[in-house]
């Protein structure tokens, strides 16, 4: 079972923190994460590419494989992604007429031959990689007729197969369950599969749910029934949009209980590869995201974007830890096939829904329920009819009923083998087993309060001992023990060489299952062990990374949230305990387990962050451009007047778009030059959802305006029209200044070119006397603009607003000669751009793992717009008036924890009464006592 999780390791562009992330899923159960790498990142120049900091394929595939995770590979070209161009380059914008073509021949000049080599030595068993995807969602059947797309796909392969990536399969991610290159002939790939969002992108209606599919079965048997059935995307959370909901509602959306019935049911049709996109989302910074969505990319992840572990990691490691523990679920028959099936019949209660499976080798049953519909939220107590082997078919529980809430699944055993006890059938779930010195030990766990009936083969009528809450009690008949009983905290039976722990599903979630370290040099045996079971269970910590056994000690690391009572369920020959390396004073419990207690450090409980409002500022005005002699011979002039974008220019002599002259990301100023009477101006303004702009005439306010947060063709244009009055003209040259930005460059969905969708002023016209023209244009972009010198922070993170050219924003600037006087607290009176620059130290010690964030507040009476610069990264924009995020992470690394910060924040205030910042503080996002890294450091870039 490949049970993976998502994460695009570029948005989280603090590589020291990757280890972080993929520990915790590996605690969680996962065996492997997907990643997607994104060429417009990597490759920004011609000729140039960057496999460094963020875009280090290599340094992440060595991590995954010291951690122990299989790494799945998406490097497109394609990779949509919800990024600026879905991938794309955008210098390659008018290279081709359509670009995902072959006549394209993207391939030649792409990045991914390149990332094939370098994935080429991970590939397993040297490294983790196990599969290398071709494009992403490539082609519909009803875009099949689009000549070149068949031949594009079998390039890509053919590609990769030379570029060395000879021995892992190839892979595809069909939209729907189309069979899109599952059947013989041009682009077929090896391992076909499909993705999966069942609930959409909602989060406005985080309870509505729609009703499962049962044809997951009948899909794969239609198009690759020899191959595993594989689903390279799974709804993992949901992405938002601006002035949408918050990420917390779409957590709500995908919470722990769409993964508890929507997954169990993917497992219920025999899924073998599942990823579930996202695990981890992390953040859109500088500009990397696509104009649909906000900068936080959180996307109500399991792991959440401050990195912290959300409840859905626990159902995620209920399940994952059972299915490894499970190896006769890799074994089961299809569904249909004469032994099993599915429907309502295997209830006493119309309303559950069953699916059973059956492995033959070890005779073992799997019954997935839930509720018929999801239209039913209510609790349905009912009896389930069984196989099993001792007693052949029967009702279970026998006394009583099985409870399951309105949104939840159960997977329920029967003749279910632990170590060399047979588990007879249960009401509870299995979340693992272990044997440890011979004692074979499973876990199972309900809901709070539920009735359970478990009964376990014993060898004649062996004496019982029930401790912990004893929630339940056993009965014993000759062969047989049974325990009944209303599940509550966690209580544990011992009899013969069995333990039986059944704990409510939220004690059962503080299980930890790690694997004991081996001393195995190549690592590679993290891989392999069949069944996979933990070596030892840790009740009680945040998180356990690490378990390794030095003699008679057993050496764990992890993370505390609070002092904590820890438990350890190990062989006899385990005797003491170490966390963090420091002893645990641990004894005998009557559970079995050794116990001790954790203290949560007080040195990390009182760390002090610093107080924003009671810092040094010193601010500059950014809009220069507004002064009325303003020097701009060295500016771009845009005087093209042409474009080969399918969206033309609407009015004027020149093209406008800030791409065509190598300014693709951030915000822009252009200035008009023009002389004569003219009493107004018309504009087409361009930055695609809910962007700004501002216009002035020489050094007067026009007005300024902000795009909707939807539109039906995926541009956001907005066409103010101004009237100029006599005192805002002069005599000679007079400037139109429009200063706007973008929320980002589209994707290419639907391989129409949407991509090359413009950014800049779509039109313009002149009023007044006839035949009034704009004798020059000139922008200010990017500081270098394809060429930009930032080779680490990337190409997508300054704009060209004054600050961003003077580099303001750099940690070295010098912003002694600027006013002190001033602070994003008082802000400013006028319309225009003020930023502000501080610096700051932290001192949080190494062994904590603080998160931090940057905590505004909606202000929709006076609209501004903010960037935050942290240290040099563009690590936020914030849309007053729209939000919905108000509260930004920034991750260690990106952050100094421990040293100097400078930070810079720009205030663009769009009305004429100014706006200034009612709240702006750090803020800590959790307090960890933690073993995630010895050291995260600053990211070294350039000053
Ligand atoms: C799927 C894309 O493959 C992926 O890149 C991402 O955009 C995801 O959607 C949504 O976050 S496409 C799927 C909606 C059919």
């Amino acid at each position: 079972m490949v049970f993976s999780g998502e994460f695009h390791p570029f948005r989280l562009p603090a590589p020291e923190l990757w280890k972080d992330v993929l520990e915790k899923f590996k605690a969680a159960g996962f065996n492997a994460v997907s990643v997607y790498w994104h060429w417009g990142l990597t490759s920004p120049r011609e000729g140039e590419i960057r496999f460094t900091e963020h875009n280090d394929a290599q340094k992440f595939y060595q991590v995954a494989k010291d951690v122990g995770l299989l790494v799945i590979v998406r490097p497109g070209p394609y990779v949509n992604a919800e990024t600026a161009g879905g991938g794309r380059p955008p210098r390659l914008d008018d290279e081709c007429a359509k670009f995902s073509s072959y006549e394209c021949n993207t391939i030649s000049f792409c990045v991914a031959p390149i990332f094939a080599q370098q994935t080429a030595p991970f590939q397993y068993p040297d490294g983790p990689v196990i599969a290398i995807q071709s494009e992403n969602e490539y082609a519909t059947t009803s875009q099949q007729h689009i000549p070149g797309l068949d031949e594009h796909m079998q390039d890509i392969i053919d590609t990769m197969r030379e570029c060395g990536l000879t021995r892992i399969p190839t892979i595809h991610n069909d939209k729907n369950p189309s069979g899109q290159y599952a059947q013989p002939g041009q682009g077929k790939v090896d391992l076909y599969g499909w993705d999966g969002y069942p609930l959409g992108f909602d989060c406005d209606n985080p309870s509505r749910w729609a009703e499962l599919s049962t044809a997951h079965d009948a899909n794969h048997q239609r198009w690759n029934p020899a191959e595993p059935l594989a689903l390279f995307e799974w709804q993992g959370g949901s992405f938002s949009y601006w002035s949408g909901p918050d990420y917390s509602l779409c957590y709500q959306l995908i919470n722990e209980q769409f993964a508890n019935v929507y997954y169990k049911n993917n497992y219920a049709a025999g899924v073998a590869i599942q990823n579930l996109y996202m695990t981890y989302g992390g953040t859109n910074w500088g500009n990397l995201h696509t104009h649909t969505l906000y900068s936080s990319h959180d996307y109500g992840a399991a792991l959440r974007e401050d990195r912290t572990i959300s409840p859905k990691m626990d159902e995620l490691k209920l399940q994952a830890s059972f299915l490894h523990a499970s190896p006769d679920y890799l074994l089961v028959g299809r569904i249909g096939n004469g032994t099993v099936g599915q429907g309502t019949a295997y209830s006493d209660s119309p309303d559950i829904y069953t699916t059973h499976l059956h492995a033959p080798q070890n005779d073992v049953n799997f019954y997935f329920v839930r509720q018929k519909t999801n239209t039913k939220t209510t609790d349905t107590s009912f009896t389930l009819r069984v196989n099993t082997t001792l007693e052949g078919t029967i009702s279970i529980p026998k006394s009583g009923s099985i409870a399951l809430a309105g949104r939840e699944s159960k997977i329920l055993v029967t003749n279910y083998p632990f170590g060399s006890s047979i588990l007879h059938y249960s009401t509870a779930e299995v979340m693992t087993w272990a044997t440890l010195d011979g004692v074979d030990i499973i876990v199972l766990y309900a809901l709070e309060g539920q009735h359970v009936e478990i009964a376990v083969v014993a060898s004649g009528r062996p004496k019982v001992a029930i401790a912990g809450s004893r929630a339940i009690s056993a009965t014993t008949t000759n062969g047989l023990i049974t325990f009944s009983g209303s599940v509550s905290g966690i209580s544990v039976a011992t009899f013969d060489n069995k333990r039986v722990i059944v704990a409510d599903k939220k004690s059962a979630s503080s299980f930890w299952a790690p694997r004991l370290s081996t001393s195995s040099a190549d690592g590679v045996s993290h891989y392999a062990p069949t069944p996979d079971v933990p070596s030892v269970l840790v009740h009680g910590p945040y998180l356990v990374r690490s378990a390794t056994k030095r003699g008679q000690t057993l050496a764990l690391t992890g993370d505390l949230n609070a002092t904590t009572t820890i438990q350890v369920f190990a062989g006899v020959d385990i005797r003491s305990v170490t966390w963090g390396g420091a002893p645990v004073n641990v004894r005998r419990s009557e559970l079995g387990s050794l116990q001790g207690v954790l203290s949560f450090p007080r040195s990390i409980s009182t760390v002090e962050i610093p107080n924003l409002q009671s810092i040094q500022w010193r601010c500059a005005d950014s809009l220069p451009e507004l002064e009325p002699n303003l020097d701009d011979t060295d500016w771009v002039v845009t005087n093209k007047t042409s474009t080969t974008r399918p969206q033309q220019p609407s009015a004027g002599k020149f093209v406008l778009y800030s791409s065509e002259y190598g300014f693709h990301a951030g915000q822009w100023v252009w200035r008009g030059h023009f002389s004569g009477n003219a009493t107004g101006v018309q504009l087409s303004i361009q930055g695609g959802f809910s962007f700004g702009y501002s216009a002035f005439l020489n050094t007067h306010f026009l007005g300024s305006g902000q795009g909707s947060s939807h539109s039906q063709d995926g541009v956001d244009i907005l066409s103010p029209s101004f009237n100029f009055t006599q005192d805002q003209l002069r005599d000679g040259d007079n400037v139109l200044t429009v200063i706007h930005d973008s929320t980002g460059m589209n994707q290419d969905y639907n391989i129409n070119d949407e991509h090359k969708t413009p950014r800049g002023i779509r039109g313009y016209q002149l009023l007044g006397d006839n035949g009034i023209e704009f004798d020059t244009w000139k922008v200010a972009g990017n500081f270098g603009g394809e060429n930009a010198p930032d080779a680490i922070r990337g190409p997508y993170n300054e704009g060209g607003w004054w600050f961003e050219r003077v580099g303001a924003h750099l940690p070295g600037f010098d912003a002694s000669p600027w006013n002190t006087s001033c602070t994003p607290y008082q802000g400013r009176s006028t319309p225009g751009v003020t930023v502000y620059r501080t610096s700051f130290s932290l001192n949080i010690p190494h062994d904590a793992d603080i998160p931090l964030a940057f905590d505004l507040e909606l202000d929709k009476i006076q609209p501004h717009r903010v960037l935050i610069y942290v240290n040099g990264w563009q690590f936020r924009r914030f849309i007053s008036s729209l939000g919905p995020q108000a509260s930004f992470p920034v991750p260690e690394g990106i952050l100094n924890h421990r040293g100097n910060n400078e930070v810079l924040i720009s205030l663009w205030a769009l009305n004429s009464g100014g706006a200034r910042l009612t709240k702006l503080e750090l803020s800590k996002r959790g307090t960890f006592s933690s073993s995630k890294t010895a050291t995260v450091s600053l990211v070294k870039a350039p000053n």
